[in-house]
């Protein structure tokens, strides 16, 4: 193995560490990098330490199923992924804001519905619904911070089943269910301030950025509609809801709203912002908002009793909940250090019977450029170290005590790591067993594929004193937060099949219905054959063709390809799906099952005839 793993002057150039950014205190990261990289082959090369250290395997055989199911946001591929924990196979794409040629999401009716021509999309948080602080299988929600939209996932199905678009407010970020008494809202922040409404109705506020607002959005989980936005005078980032179904709180920064560089990074101390959810409700009910784009919108700006401020250092990013419930732990981004929030203290600091800043009661010095935090359920909980490249494990009662740094161990990854995660963290019932880091660069741990580069995704076993890699995986784009949940909360809900009544347009009976230039395709897919042999249609007719699989065996879903109508789709056992287009190419244009099926798979297909 080569000695020169890293190159250095490489990683600084990485960092970006210059100019205003340097100059506004951040530090430049260790510099002993390549012997980072040693350690870390090391410890890799003897991943068995794992099971001396914890006992547990991370090896799936094949034909066994992984305990926990991996729920990854994708990033700007706009999708979210399923992957088996901790065998780390990717099992699952699940196109969200994204067009997939491959299913057809974005290609057929139903996904444009979602879509509405929209198919730029950057997934950072994904998260489950929950019933009594754990999860209950039912939702998954995701964010889309390029086009400021939140998406529901039924996980019956594991497809996309709502998308709301968010007016007022822009780059939606943190985004968190309700996790007590059970997921009704889910709140939604924005990471960009902009002019409310951000219309041409109010152009008079384009150029005067003091005019811009942040939103804390709140949704309605079922209905996926807009219960009411809190108008801030902060960048809102990260978010989480706590365990008592009382408040929701995101970390903020930019009060000084600046809209550049070094003016992010003016003040010098942020905010943890608390909404106080009984007293949202009232102001609603009480009619104290402004109605804007068709949103109500209340006013959460300072001096307000619906918000609470705890100032923390310094560009605050994650905010995350110890899984009793005790602690808000905000991660410092610029700071080094983490705050500890106790959330009993809020209900005090909102009464007015302590100052805000009382609530934070310990603030443990990490490392450098603390980003997300995550727990074992053990007491402990693990902060992704960005610019030192490093998950650091530390003790909460340790820092709560007063300890400067209460770590248990730190671990070197490789390298710069995002969101990490450990299995079941972010509900009541966290077991502490794997930890993935989401590292955004992997430099040179995988064979060069060309400059686009894989990140770098790596297994850690959680069970044991010391942190232990035992697994690397490559990712495309661009992996970023993740959830792990329990196989028994989720593999029970999952369906073999559609309920062919979830789909009013299914077909039951082959039919041709031509009304005008419209042209219907009503079609049965059944292996190996469509319900019909061909379709005659007249040049520049509107041609709409609804196919319905009637295979009810598991597993055997149909393709649909139009040769030269850039059409093509999957329907899965039970399920119904249709395209619309104009017929405007003459000739014969064979239509083929692209999804392997039957023996007889290569024959299942039929001629669109397009006459003139
Ligand atoms: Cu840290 Cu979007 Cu979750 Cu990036 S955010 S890392
Ligand atoms: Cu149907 Cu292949």
């Amino acid at each position: 193995m080569s000695k020169k793993r890293f190159n250095r002057r490489d990683f600084l150039k990485t960092l970006g560490i210059t100019g205003a950014a340097a100059g506004a205190g951040l530090v430049l990261p260790r510099t002993i990098l390549s012997e980072h990289a040693q350690k870390q082959i090391f410890e890799a090369s003897t991943a068995h330490a794992a099971e001396k250290n914890g006992g547990q395997s991370y090896d799936v055989k094949p034909g066994q199923l992984d305990p926990y199911y991996g729920f990854w946001s994708g990033g700007h591929s706009g999708e979210v992924r399923i992957m088996g924990v901790p065998s780390m196979r990717q099992l699952h794409r699940i196109p969200v804001f994204c067009m997939d040629v491959g299913s057809g999401y974005g290609i057929t009716n139903e996904s444009k519905k979602l879509l509405k021509g929209t198919f730029v999309g950057d997934t950072h948080h994904v998260h489950g619904s929950y019933v009594n602080g754990t999860y209950d299988g039912k939702w998954l929600f995701v964010n889309d911070k390029g086009n400021n939209r939140v998406a529901r996932i039924r996980m019956d199905y594991m497809e996309t089943d709502a998308i709301v678009n968010i007016p007022n407010a822009q780059g939606m970020h943190g985004t968190f269910p309700q996790r007590y008494p059970k997921t009704e809202w889910v709140v939604t922040n924005t990471e960009f301030q902009v002019p409310v409404p951000n219309d041409a109705s109010n152009k008079a506020n384009f150029n005067k950025p003091q005019n811009y607002y942040g939103m804390h959005t709140i949704l309605d989980a079922a209905t996926m509609g807009i219960v009411c936005q809190i108008m801030l005078d902060e960048n809102v980032d990260l978010a989480a809801c706590d365990y008592q179904g009382k408040y929701s709180m995101s970390t903020s920064y930019n009060p000084e709203k600046g809209v550049t560089l070094a003016e992010y990074l003016a003040a010098d101390s942020d905010y943890l912002i608390v909404f106080h959810w009984e007293r949202i409700r009232a102001a609603l009910k009480a009619g104290k908002y402004k109605t804007i784009s068709g949103v109500r919108v209340l006013d959460g700006r300072k001096g307000s009793d619906l918000t609470l401020r705890i100032p923390v250092p310094k560009n605050p990013h994650g905010i995350n909940i110890s899984p009793d419930g005790k602690y808000g732990v905000c991660s410092g981004k610029v700071s080094p250090t983490c705050s500890v929030v106790e959330l009993a203290k809020i209900d005090e600091a909102f009464a007015g019977k302590i100052k805000p800043e009382k609530c934070v009661v310990a603030q443990p010095e990490i490392g450098l450029g603390p980003l997300h935090t995550t727990f074992d359920g053990r007491g402990n909980a693990i902060t992704s170290v960005f610019i030192d490249s490093t998950n650091v494990k530390w003790n909460l009662d340790r820092a709560v005590k007063g300890e400067k740094k209460p770590h248990v161990h730190v671990l070197d990854i490789s390298y710069q790591v995002g969101h990490i995660m450990a299995t079941m963290a972010e509900t009541k019932e966290a077991d502490g067993k794997w930890l993935v880091s989401l590292n955004k660069i992997s430099k040179d741990r995988f064979l060069n594929v060309g400059p686009l580069k894989p990140e770098n995704e790596q297994l850690i076993d959680l069970t044991g004193e010391k942190l232990v890699i035992v697994k690397d995986e490559p990712a495309y784009i661009e992996p970023h937060d993740v959830i792990m949940v329990r196989r028994d909360l989720v593999e029970s809900k999952v369906k073999h099949r559609y309920n062919m009544a979830d789909h009013p347009m299914a077909v039951h009976k082959n039919e041709i219905v031509r009304k005008g230039n419209d042209v219907i395709v009503r079609m049965t897919a059944n292996a190996p054959v469509y319900g019909f042999q061909e379709v005659k249609v007249k040049k520049g007719n509107k041609v709409t063709f609804y196919v319905t699989n009637h295979d009810e065996i598991t597993d055997l879903s149909h393709g649909f390809n139009i040769s030269n109508y850039n059409v093509n789709f999957v329907v899965s056992p039970y399920q119904t799906k249709s395209v619309t287009f104009t017929a405007d190419k003459p000739g014969v244009h064979w239509i083929y099952c692209t999804n392997f099926c039957h023996a007889l798979h290569l024959e299942m297909r039929m001629r669109l005839i397009v006459e003139v």
